[in-house]
């Protein structure tokens, strides 16, 4: 399916550029107003994106006259497009995100897709290969929906737990300022000290803020775990060395700045006098598509194994992390949502993190 992406200052404006492109027959998927906050409208003015495919089911055709789908499905040529008519009044106020209902699978799927935030390649490409899976074509919506949520947990690899039992195991959490390190080697410290009963020791390179030393002191003294501070990597080494009996070494280090490539490259340093066995990129899913990437590449140096995902609960949704996630490659360990140490915390599975991805409330 042909997807593109049209931005234009008002809904109307950007109807007119599908039209010009796409011609009479296009079909609307899916609209939402861009630069919604008061500072971000009054910084670049109000803009509408409007997504449409040149594609026509005549199943969309059918929805749209039907009045199922009024706004999306709506056939140009029809309305003239002449501005007022082409849009009754109460859709000049674009709710975000919005989907269109039609009968067509692959229109509703995609439609569905980019309304939770999956970004509009992603969608296409989706939809596309799973609709070469199909030859006889979907049995439905739901069945498509399947489908597609086979394709993506086919490419998406989750690592499951750090494993234990084979010798020490050196696991290190890296990512940006206050996605939530600490919390979560907390999370995993508890849980494999008082779950598993396995000997567990922390070290920190949290060394220029001493307010991030004490926060993982108190985690380690709660739960009664030895904890080293580093600041060289001779002190690693040597840290490392003196928890060598221990099963779990989990190395805290202080968040660094995406865009402070000295300070990852000295991460990096420290890093490598550790040599662990796993380094987590803690990421949060609580912000853009753009800064998961941004923070992906920015983080490439220190060789990240996994991608650890935080703050689900404050996410509405997990869509716009579907690209940067099935992009960079790397398996998911563990997903969080909550700041409760030890509870919040779950290992990734792929068929539920593959629905959460495209946009489905899994419970
Ligand atoms: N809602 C929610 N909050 C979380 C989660 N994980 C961590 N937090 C909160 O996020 C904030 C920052 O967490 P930290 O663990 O200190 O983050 P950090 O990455 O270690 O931060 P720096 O060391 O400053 O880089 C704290 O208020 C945590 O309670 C989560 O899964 N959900
Ligand atoms: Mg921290």
């Amino acid at each position: 399916m042909n997807i593109k992406t049209f931005r234009a200052r008002t809904l109307r404006d950007a109807l007119a550029m599908v039209r010009a492109e796409f011609g009479p027959q296009a079909a609307v998927l899916h609209s939402r107003e861009v630069n919604a906050g008061p500072i971000a409208r009054f910084l670049r003015g109000r803009a509408v994106e409007v997504a449409a495919t040149p594609d026509r089911s005549p199943l969309a055709e059918q929805a749209a006259r039907s009045g199922l789908a009024p706004n999306f499905g709506l056939r140009m040529a029809d309305r003239g497009l002449k501005a007022k008519e082409a849009l009754p009044p109460q859709q000049s106020t674009i709710r975000n995100p919005q989907s269109a209902i039609t009968h067509d699978p692959q229109l509703q799927v995609c439609s569905d897709l980019l309304a939770a935030d999956v970004q509009p390649e992603l969608a296409r490409s989706l939809v596309r290969e799973a609709a070469s899976r199909l030859s006889g074509g979907a049995n439905g919506v739901e069945h498509f929906r399947s489908v597609v949520q086979g394709v993506v947990r086919e490419s998406l690899a989750v690592t499951g737990p750090i494993r234990l039992g084979g010798g020490r195991r050196v696991v290190a959490l890296v990512g940006a300022t206050g996605v939530g390190k600490t919390t979560t080697l907390a999370k995993l410290a508890a849980n494999y000290r008082l779950r598993d009963g396995a000997r567990v020791g922390l070290v920190t390179v949290d060394t220029y803020r001493t307010a991030a030393v004490e926060q993982l002191r108190t985690y380690a003294e709660i739960i009664d775990l030895p904890m080293e501070v580093v600041s060289t990597p001779e002190e690693m080494r040597r840290a490392v060395t003196k928890l060598a009996a221990l099963d779990l070494v989990l190395i805290d280090t202080a968040g660094r700045s995406p865009r402070d490539g000295d300070r990852i490259e000295e991460l990096r340093t420290l890093l490598d006098a550790a040599s662990p066995d796993e380094t987590h990129l803690v990421t949060t899913v609580t912000g853009t598509a753009r800064g998961m990437r941004d923070a992906l590449e920015r983080f490439a140096p220190v060789r990240p194994t996994s991608l650890l995902l935080t703050k689900l609960d404050e996410a509405p949704s997990l869509g716009h992390a579907a690209a940067p996630v099935l992009d960079s490659g790397l398996p998911v360990s563990y997903l969080t949502d909550g700041q409760s140490v030890p509870e919040d915390i779950r290992l990734a599975d792929a068929k539920s993190l593959a629905a959460r991805l495209l946009g489905e409330e899994v419970a």
